[in-house]
């Protein structure tokens, strides 16, 4: 009966399943049940824990690791990737049993009972994990250059309930637990999980090696438990950066212990504020999901919030007409030729550089949309001629950028720097852009590092319409229907259709490290917060870790990608992301083959 269910349903059995798709995977249909108390073997062939019944989760995952510290303390290159696997293998198995999916929504209704093997059969079960990792893992593991680690890993299950997971990182491991978890589903009568893909035999490595997210902070205030679960969110999508745009004209909302000021005037309420301890337990966190934090302060514009603590460093702060001195209220820039400015930068850099290095390699700095008129209103400039400030620029970041390499960081730059204003950057410095393809191809013309993300596809905020309100005459008439500069909405199949490589010539791609999906935060604050990322830049994710185009080189197709995404949003969902949905659950039922035009 089962058998023959799932012959007659076999594609449902092949196609659901993976999100980000693997690079090769191949799958049967027999049924394997995973034992609650599997034993997990790591390397040497002893059994460490088992998750459920010693309660090794609970007692663990509240603490939170750091890993980097431990390498500063000299402990044995394995130790510090042996925890981040041990917890993270504890975290996945939690999942499996305790937050699993009972597949109802994703097979014709009233047909769950064919979908499922049967309760009472005799079940063959999935006894051992065993992980190998083949490569030692060193501190760049946790927090890597783009190219530093190897995120390649295998993953098979037998029809005997063989499972075995192999990796060369500790960060492999990770990404292999998140697929392996995928390969299952509840029970609905409470049997336990089972997964109807065996044989299994994926082979997976990312297509991209920077993936990132990057969330405005700045414009409106995210807790911390926020943050952490927007980390979770990104590291079940094998994303492996998380940008914090952390400052910007709005709020500041980071202590700077050395210039407590700043966050005590510049947040938008007392408290409202990341202490050092709160960013050290970001960026650990991250790093224990194989996430690094890059943190960016946006500057010489966008910079006013440091104005509310130090007057004489903010040139046009709050100007009017706004539009004639910046992009967006409050106006402010940093002045460009003040010494008092390079005495706060360094202040700034050396309070911050040396606490966020120990978990991060990357430090942005920001640079885009700085607003000529704005140096008209600085005094130590007095002037709008590209050809008196680009100098001034230049010295600015190069200042900027010698105190984080100092540090032992390597700076990221909005596309502005070297496209609009040609400064000379270090050939460490990596460009972001934002607002064409034709840029990202411009900055690897110039043999510089780029990541993409136009903002025609991969800006999140688009499509919620204008924040600015009008009054009844004509820029009201002029602005009706009132939409924002980048509508309409990005939606799931949009950004999954965007190829980060559009447009860059072949002899450059390698210059291509990956891109970033962009919320920024105008409309956005911790109560849509889930639904605004989720699952639109899952749909990012999947186009970073596998590619646009599938292993024949075909653009990959929304038709298949549907089913996979939606399955992937429940998945989400039961582990706590308040992700929207992909589409109706009709759609969902029958595969989205019903709802392909
Ligand atoms: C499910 O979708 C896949 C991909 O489009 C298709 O090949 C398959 O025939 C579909 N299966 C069913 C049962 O509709
Ligand atoms: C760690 O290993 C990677 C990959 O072999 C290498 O690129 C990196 O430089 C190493 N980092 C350190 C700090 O040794
Ligand atoms: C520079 O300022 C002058 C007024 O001093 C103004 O006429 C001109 O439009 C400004 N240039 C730009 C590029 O905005
Ligand atoms: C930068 O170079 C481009 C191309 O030569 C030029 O059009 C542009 O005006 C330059 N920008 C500045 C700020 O000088
Ligand atoms: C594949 O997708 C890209 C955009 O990502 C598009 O430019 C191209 O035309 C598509 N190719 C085909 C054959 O549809
Ligand atoms: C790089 C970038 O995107 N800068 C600005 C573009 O527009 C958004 C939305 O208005 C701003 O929030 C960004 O600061």
């Amino acid at each position: 009966m089962w058998l023959s269910a799932c012959l007659l349903l076999s594609c449902i059995c092949q196609v659901r399943a993976v999100w980000p798709a693997p690079q090769s995977f191949s799958s049967g249909n027999s049924v394997v049940w995973i034992r609650p108390d599997v034993h997990v073997i790591y390397n040497s062939g002893n059994v460490w824990w088992n998750p459920l019944l010693d309660n090794f989760l609970e007692s663990q995952t509240e603490q939170v690791l750091d890993v980097q510290s431990s390498y500063s303390r000299g402990r044995r290159d394995s130790t510090s990737g042996q925890s981040i696997v041990h917890q993270g293998v504890a975290r996945a198995l939690s999942t499996l049993f305790k937050q699993n999916l009972v597949p109802w929504k994703l097979v014709p209704r009233n047909q769950l009972a064919e979908f499922e093997p049967a309760a009472n059969s005799k079940k063959t079960y999935i006894s051992t994990l065993t992980i190998s990792q083949t490569g030692a893992d060193n501190s760049s593991t946790f927090k890597p250059l783009a190219g530093q680690v190897d995120e390649s890993y295998t993953v098979s299950i037998g029809t005997d309930g063989a499972a075995k997971i192999s990796a060369v990182s500790a960060v492999g491991v990770l990404r292999a637990m998140e697929t392996f978890i995928q390969l299952f589903y509840e029970h609905s009568s409470g049997a336990g999980a089972y997964s109807n893909l065996a044989p299994v035999l994926i082979t997976d490595a990312p297509k991209f090696q920077h993936r990132g997210l990057n969330l405005d902070v700045s414009r409106n205030w995210f807790p911390v438990k926020d943050i952490l679960r927007t980390i979770d969110a990104i590291s079940m999508n094998k994303f492996n950066r998380f940008h914090i745009h952390m400052t910007d004209a709005q709020s500041w909302p980071m202590d700077i212990p050395a210039l407590p000021e700043l966050s005590a005037k510049g947040a938008y309420q007392t408290g409202l504020s990341y202490t050092p301890s709160d960013i050290q337990k970001i960026q650990t966190y991250a790093n224990a999901r194989g996430i690094e934090v890059i943190i960016e302060f946006d500057m010489p514009g966008h910079t006013t919030s440091i104005g509310l603590s130090h007057p004489d460093l903010i040139a046009a702060f709050n100007a009017k007409p706004w539009d004639t001195y910046c992009a967006e209220p409050p106006c402010g820039s940093l002045k460009l030729n003040s010494p008092a400015v390079d005495d706060f930068l360094e202040k700034l850099f050396d309070d911050v550089l040396p606490r966020v290095a120990p978990y991060s390699t990357y430090f942005h700095t920001g640079g885009d949309e700085v607003n000529v008129n704005t140096y008209l209103l600085d005094d130590t400039v007095k002037s709008n001629d590209t050809a008196v400030l680009g100098p001034l620029i230049q010295k600015l970041v190069d200042r900027n950028h010698a105190q984080i390499r100092a540090a032992g960081l390597t700076p990221i730059v909005w596309e502005e720097m070297l496209l609009h204003w040609n400064l000379t950057l270090g050939e460490d410095v990596v460009v972001q852009a934002w607002q064409s393809d034709e840029n990202v191809a411009a900055i690897t013309a110039k043999g510089h590092k780029a990541l993409a993300g136009n903002y025609n596809y991969w800006y999140l905020d688009c499509g919620k319409g204008q924040w600015l309100n009008f009054d009844n005459g004509a820029s009201f008439q002029k602005f009706f229907p009132f939409p924002d500069y980048c509508s309409p909405s990005k939606n799931w199949r949009l950004v999954y259709s965007y190829d980060p490589l559009g447009g860059v010539p072949e002899d450059q791609t390698h210059l291509v490290l990956g891109g970033e999906v962009h919320n920024w935060s105008e409309q956005t604050d911790p109560v849509n917060l889930d639904d605004m990322l989720w699952p639109r830049a899952g749909a990012a994710a999947e186009v970073l870790w596998s590619g646009r185009q599938d292993a024949s080189g075909q653009n990959r197709s929304q038709i298949t990608a549907a089913p996979r995404l939606a399955e992937m949003r429940e998945r989400m969902v039961l582990r706590g992301i308040s992700s929207g949905p992909v589409q109706m659950v009709h759609c969902t039922q029958h595969n989205a083959t019903e709802c392909a035009l």
